[in-house]
């Protein structure tokens, strides 16, 4: 698939977009604008081609049977965690935990390296702009052990204040957890320095890369974390799958949150013993066509290559934000720029409700989100209870853009009845 062309970083979008069946949808009668990529992204025609053609020639079991199908099906199952490992830079493919999801692999570091080793008076530090699922599962394992929730705050820019993180990381953190991307600012954080200062303090270091894995080139060793964790459909994947990068010493002291079949080593009345990594943490029968789907979505943006993807995405977001400054009324919340900066766009109004201009937008056939987009704590540091959001992918164009601005600047006049 020649669409990157070579060592030039410009996408042919269009023949991307021919890639995905579901953009030729029309939305009450307009052509579909899908601007929610940070909530789900589109799959394209090789990801579902991959599900299919799963069920309909070798759906098996994976790690059971000697038959024929199963051992096909255990071997895609195990080739994408080399991809994986391919696709994050991980030192090898036992590094990879299959989960159901982003949320699924921060609780499982929580409850299992958290349970483990937090005592009481111990530290986790959080940033005012985690997603619920990077704040919930540390305040269940702080409350369970005694442990301490700290949260570093956002500047009035929307970067994480590097001064308060440096302020509230203490000889007694244990774990720092803190977003690549934030899914409400788009902030990039600078993980790797960040890293480097946590390890200084002896913690170990958690990304939730649910904003990341799909737009960003992402290198686990180069940021020096020791958790990654990242889903599925937010990269072209499909749902219901995803997974966690966990350093290997790391992963091989933790015990399984989850007990079943295919995590064992050996089971008597007594006592059960673990299998190895990683399929200690994988339980019960794992999602297999999705997880071999994943493997076409890896395939897919390793293809493309990331850089002229994060290229392409930069390109729209500069053009949205220049487009939005003459939008009155209007505050765009984030970096300024696209320094520091991946393609989620929140923004209020200062006439329009976020789910109003939702509404009406959705009318105009443009899908954005409107809420507090799991952020509860940072709608709160922003002074307001939601944003409309609007979040770009490799398929979208400046057309698309436009469109959003029309529609925006409609919807305000809609309600300001002028
Ligand atoms: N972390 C971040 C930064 C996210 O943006 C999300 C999902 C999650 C974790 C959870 O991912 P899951 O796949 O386990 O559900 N974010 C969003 C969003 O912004 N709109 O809908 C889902």
């Amino acid at each position: 698939m020649a669409l990157a062309a070579e060592r030039q970083p410009v996408l042919d979008v269009q023949a991307v977009r021919d890639l995905f069946p579901i953009l030729e949808q029309r939305v009450h009668g307009k052509p579909l604008v899908y601007l929610d990529n940070a909530a789900t992204t589109q799959r394209p025609r090789a990801v579902l081609d991959a599900m299919a053609e799963f069920y309909e020639s070798y759906n098996a079991n994976v790690h059971r049977g000697i038959y024929a199908f199963s051992e096909k099906a255990s071997a895609r199952y195990e080739e994408v965690r080399s991809k994986v490992q391919a696709l994050i830079g991980a030192a090898a493919p036992e590094e990879i935990v299959f989960t159901r999801g982003t949320t699924e692999a921060l609780n499982l570091v929580a409850q299992s390296w958290g349970r483990a080793n937090l005592r009481e008076g111990d530290e986790i530090l959080v940033t005012e702009m985690e997603h619920h699922s990077n704040f919930v599962p540390w305040q269940m394992v702080a409350k369970e052990t005694g442990a301490r929730l700290r949260c570093a705050r956002v500047t009035d820019e929307g970067r994480l204040d590097r001064e308060d993180f440096r302020a509230n990381l203490t000889g007694r953190t244990r774990i720092v957890a803190l977003a690549h991307v934030s899914n409400v600012l788009g902030t990039i954080n600078p993980v790797a320095d960040l890293a480097r200062e946590a390890h200084t303090r002896g913690a170990i270091v958690v990304v939730d890369g649910a904003q990341a894995a799909g737009h960003l080139p992402v290198d686990v060793r180069a940021l020096g974390c020791d958790f990654y964790a990242f889903s599925a459909h937010k990269m072209y994947g499909p749902t219901g799958v995803g997974a966690l990068y966990g350093r290997l010493d790391l992963l091989d002291a933790m015990e399984p949150t989850m007990g079943g079949g295919g995590m064992i080593g050996e089971v008597t009345l007594e006592r059960t013993t673990w299998a190895d990594v990683p399929h200690r943490f994988e339980a019960g029968t794992m999602p297999i066509a999705e997880v071999i789907a994943l493997g076409a979505a890896v395939d897919f943006l390793l293809d493309l290559d990331r850089e002229t993807i994060r290229a392409h995405e930069e390109r729209l977001t500069s053009y949205a934000l220049a487009r939005l400054k003459s939008c009155r009324g209007v505050k765009v919340f984030g970096p300024p720029t696209t320094a520091g900066r991946a393609p989620v766009l929140s923004l209020a109004s200062h006439d329009v409700h976020p789910h109003d201009l939702a509404t009406v937008m959705d009318r105009d056939g443009v899908a954005v989100r409107a809420g507090h987009h799991c952020a509860q704590p940072l709608m709160r540091r922003l002074g307001v209870g939601a944003t409309a959001r609007a979040s770009f992918a490799l398929y979208n164009t400046t057309d698309e853009v436009d469109a959003f601005i029309r529609s925006l600047e409609h919807a305000e006049a809609f309600f300001r009845g002028s």
